[in-house]
C-alpha cells in the first residue's frame, strides 16, 4: 500500500445517505487534535457525550453523539473516535469535508481500520475474514458462523495447534542436544512425537467437513432442469414469489441461465433455472443448454421436473437429484396415485406440494445439521491446514530420518498454521484479503 500508515483515517461508516443517524469513524494519532478542534475538547474515553460539531471557523455542523476510545483499547488499536451526525448528505459531506482540512487526515480506503487492526494485533486474519463475512452476511446461518468465526472460533483452534507444534517442536531440539552423550534413552522425544500426531488426527477431523463451512457462506446451489415446457420457470417464479423468469406456452422459452436467491431455513440457497434440454437447431439455445448441463454438474443438488408429456432420462444419473412432477392440476386423482412414487407432485397453479417440495430441498442438503464451533469458510483457511498436516503426514512416516529433519517438519507445520492466523510471513496475502471490505469497516 502507498499510502501513509501513520495519516489519520476517517470514512463515513454506516449506509448510504440519507438515513437517520450516520457515523463517522476516525482512526490515528490526530484524532485528539481533531477532536479538541471540533468539539473544543476530547469527550471522556469510552461515554457518550452530546456535543455541538463546529468547523473550525466556528460555524456549526451539526450536533451529536461522540464516542472516544483512546489507544490501545479501541477497535484498530488506535485512538478512534464516532461521530454520530444527522444522516443527510449535506451533513455527512460537509463533516467529511471539514476532517479533509485537517492536518495528516486523509479518506480511508476500503478496509483500512481492519487492516490496522490486523497491524496492532486486534485479530488475527481468520477474525478478521470473519468481520468481512458478517457485513456481507445475508442470512441467519451465515451470521451464526461469521460471527463465530469474527469471535475467535477459528483462531482459538488454530493457535492450540501451533502452540503445541512448536512445543513439541522445543522438546526434539532441547533432545537433540543430547543426543551425543550416551545414556539418553531413545524415548526422550517420544512425546514430540505423539503431540504431532495428535494435532494431525484433529486437523484430519477438522478438514473432513463436506466443506460444510464454504457452501454455508458461498450458499447451496440448486438448477432446475428438466425437458422444455416442464414448469422450470413456474416454479422457480412461484419458489421466489415474483415474476423473475418468462413464462410462456411455447416450448424454449428459457434460454439463459436465471439465478435467484432463496432462503430456505435460514440458508442462502441460490436457484439456478435452465434451458430446456432437447436436441435443437438453435445456436442460442443449444448453448443454453450447455450451460444448464455445466451449471448442473457443479451444483449441490438437482430439481428434475418432468410433465405429463416429458420424461427425465435427461438428468446425469449420479448427482444428487429430486424428481419432481409438474403441473399436477390438469390430471385427475386416480392418475395421480398411479404417479411414480419416488417424485414429489406439484402445481403452481393450485400451490400444491411446493411446501413438500422446500422440505425436501432442506433435507437433501441436510441444512438442519447442527454447526461445529469452528468451521473452515475459505480456500485459504482449507489450503493452510492442509499444508501442515502435509508436513506432519510426511514427519509420521519419517521413521528413523535424521532428527533435524523432523524438527524442520514440525516447523514448517506451524509455519503453515500461521500463515492461517496472519502471525507469519502474510504480506503477499493482506491486499486479497482486504479488498473484500467496503470502505468505513
Ligand atoms: N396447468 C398448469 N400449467 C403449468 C404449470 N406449471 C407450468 N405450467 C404451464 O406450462 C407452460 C410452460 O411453463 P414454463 O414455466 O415456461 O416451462 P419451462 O420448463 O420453463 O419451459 P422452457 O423455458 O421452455 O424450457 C406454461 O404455459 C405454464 O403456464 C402448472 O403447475 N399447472
Ligand atoms: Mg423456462
Amino acid at each position: 500500500m502507498v499510502q501513509r500508515h501513520d495519516d489519520t483515517i476517517f470514512a463515513l461508516s454506516s449506509g448510504a445517505a440519507p438515513s437517520g443517524v450516520a457515523v463517522i469513524r476516525l482512526s490515528g494519532s490526530g484524532v485528539r487534535f481533531g477532536l479538541e478542534t471540533l468539539l473544543g475538547s476530547v469527550p471522556a474515553p469510552r461515554q457518550a457525550a452530546l456535543r455541538t460539531i463546529r468547523a473550525p471557523d466556528g460555524e456549526i455542523l451539526d450536533r451529536g453523539l461522540v464516542l472516544f476510545f483512546a489507544a490501545p483499547a479501541s477497535f484498530t488499536g488506535e485512538d478512534v473516535a464516532e461521530l454520530q451526525v444527522h444522516g443527510g448528505r449535506a451533513v455527512i459531506a460537509a463533516v467529511l469535508k471539514t476532517l479533509a482540512g485537517l492536518p495528516g487526515y486523509r479518506p480511508a480506503e476500503a478496509g483500512e481500520f481492519t487492516r490496522r487492526a490486523f497491524a496492532n494485533g486486534r485479530a488475527d486474519l481468520t477474525e478478521i475474514e470473519g468481520l468481512a463475512d458478517l457485513v456481507a452476511a445475508e442470512t441467519e446461518v451465515q451470521r451464526r458462523l461469521a460471527v463465530r468465526q469474527a469471535e475467535g472460533g477459528l483462531r482459538r483452534v488454530y493457535e492450540d495447534w501451533r502452540r503445541r507444534l512448536i512445543r513439541a517442536r522445543a522438546l526434539v531440539e532441547a533432545g537433540l542436544d543430547f543426543v551425543d552423550e550416551e545414556d539418553v534413552p531413545d524415548d526422550v522425544m517420544a512425546p514430540a512425537w505423539d503431540e504431532a500426531a495428535g494435532v494431525a488426527a484433529e486437523m484430519a477431523r477438522h478438514l473432513d467437513d463436506q466443506h460444510w463451512g464454504e457452501r454455508v457462506r458461498s450458499g447451496f446451489e440448486v438448477v432446475l432442469l428438466g425437458e422444455p415446457n416442464v414448469g422450470k420457470s413456474s416454479l422457480m417464479n412461484a419458489l421466489v414469489r415474483r415474476e423473475a423468469a418468462i413464462v410462456t406456452a411455447e416450448p424454449g422459452t428459457t434460454r439463459d441461465l436465471i439465478e435467484v436467491s432463496l432462503d430456505i431455513g435460514g440458508h442462502a440457497v441460490t436457484l439456478i433455472d435452465t434451458a430446456g434440454l432437447r436436441e435443437t437447431e438453435s445456436v442460442v439455445e443449444r448453448e443454453g443448454i450447455a450451460r444448464a448441463r455445466r451449471r448442473a454438474d457443479t451444483a449441490d443438488l438437482i430439481l428434475a421436473l418432468s410433465d405429463q408429456d416429458s420424461s427425465v432420462e435427461t438428468m446425469p444419473a449420479d448427482a444428487k437429484v429430486i424428481r419432481v412432477r409438474t403441473k399436477l392440476d390438469l390430471i385427475d386423482s386416480d392418475s395421480k396415485q398411479a404417479l411414480d412414487g419416488n417424485a414429489i407432485g406439484i402445481s403452481v397453479r393450485t400451490g400444491e406440494g411446493l411446501d413438500t417440495l422446500v422440505a425436501a430441498i432442506g433435507a437433501a442438503l441436510d441444512l438442519a445439521r447442527p454447526m461445529p464451533s469452528a468451521l473452515i469458510t475459505r480456500t485459504r483457511q482449507r489450503d493452510g491446514v492442509s499444508q501442515a498436516l502435509f508436513y506432519l503426514s510426511e514427519l509420521a512416516q519419517a521413521g528413523h530420518a535424521a532428527v533435524e529433519v523432523k524438527a524442520e517438519l514440525l516447523r514448517s507445520a506451524a509455519d503453515a498454521l500461521g500463515r492461517v492466523t496472519g502471525k507469519v510471513d502474510v504480506e503477499d496475502l493482506l491486499d486479497v484479503i482486504f479488498s473484500e471490505f467496503c470502505i468505513g469497516k
